[in-house]
């Protein structure tokens, strides 16, 4: 199977965790990786492009999504953080994004969303693509207006939106909450991949996490994306479980999806 679906490929988010980590990955989607951020990134390569712009700059949002057919999310605040930056970044910075996606034609975005949209369910419940959001915080509530928002410009200009709500994607799994959260990288570009060549994509909610046997996540509603992860955290389960404590069973960290992001703030 190809996975160059796309001539030219958006990806924001370039100088964080997960930009870097899909950065040399994503070449393999496209033939033109166009690569933007807030922050410095390190120079283009070639098959690379460098558009440094902020998210709530209308006039720099669009110039970023000009030419492109295609674009993979990861820009903005990707923790709790107090309401004007979540504002500028998630809210407006989104809704610049999909404004440009309509003027010039874009089809398809993978929006990076987060498990902290449904923070506030335990950690004995199992969650679907159907089950209303509870979000964590300011964060996790601007995910889900990134859901809303992106479901509005599917029913109304028929953009195509996977909104991927990512588990924990790190080199490995940190703690036990971990054990059921963990996005291997390796799986994380999978998952890209199978929504950007799906045939029909239309506005999906799909969870992201390798194949862990402890999950509170059910992805029987987004079969249609071909997502197979292929790693899985049980590898960790014994390191993880070594260099950590008994979880203290009445603390809402440990109760609760969204572990620590349910006790912080206000900020
Ligand atoms: P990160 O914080 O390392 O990267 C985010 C990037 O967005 C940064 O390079 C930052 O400079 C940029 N950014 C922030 N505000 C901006 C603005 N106003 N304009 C333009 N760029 C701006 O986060 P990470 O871990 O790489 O996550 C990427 C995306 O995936 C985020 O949207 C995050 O919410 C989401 N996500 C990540 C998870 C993970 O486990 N890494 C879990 C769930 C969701
Ligand atoms: C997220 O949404 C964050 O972006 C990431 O840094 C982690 O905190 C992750 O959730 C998590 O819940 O582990």
């Amino acid at each position: 199977m190809t996975i160059q679906s796309h001539h030219r490929l958006l990806m924001t988010g370039a100088a964080g965790g997960l930009g870097q980590a899909m950065r040399p990955r994503l070449k393999a989607n496209c033939a033109f990786l166009r690569l933007s951020d807030l922050s410095p990134m390190s120079p283009a390569q070639a098959g690379e492009e460098m558009v440094q712009a902020d998210l709530s700059d209308k006039a720099a949002v669009h110039n970023m999504v000009a030419d492109c057919q295609a674009i993979v999310h990861f820009g903005g605040i990707s923790v709790e953080q107090p309401w004007e930056p979540i504002l500028q970044a998630n809210i407006i910075g989104l809704y610049n994004l999909y404004e440009a996606a309509r003027a010039h034609g874009v089809k398809r975005v993978v929006f990076a969303s987060s498990n902290h949209v449904m923070g506030f369910y335990r950690q004995n419940e199992v969650v679907d693509a159907t089950t209303p959001p509870r979000p964590d915080g300011l964060y996790g509530l601007s995910k889900a207006f990134g859901e809303d928002l992106s479901r509005f410009y599917f029913d109304r200009y028929g953009i195509e939106t996977a909104c991927v709500r990512i588990g924990s994607s790190f080199p490995e799994p940190k703690d036990r909450r971990m054990l059921a959260t963990w996005l291997s990288y390796d799986d994380l570009h999978r998952l890209i991949t199978a929504c950007l060549t799906t045939p029909v994509l239309g506005h999906s909610i799909v969870y992201g996490t390798s194949d862990n046997s402890v999950s509170w996540y059910d992805n029987r509603l987004a079969h249609h994306i071909g997502y197979r992860p292929q790693d899985s955290a049980d590898d960790f389960r014994d390191a993880v479980y070594a260099k950590t404590t008994e979880p203290d069973l009445a603390d809402p960290a440990v109760q609760f999806q969204g572990g620590a992001f349910v006790k912080i703030g206000p900020l």
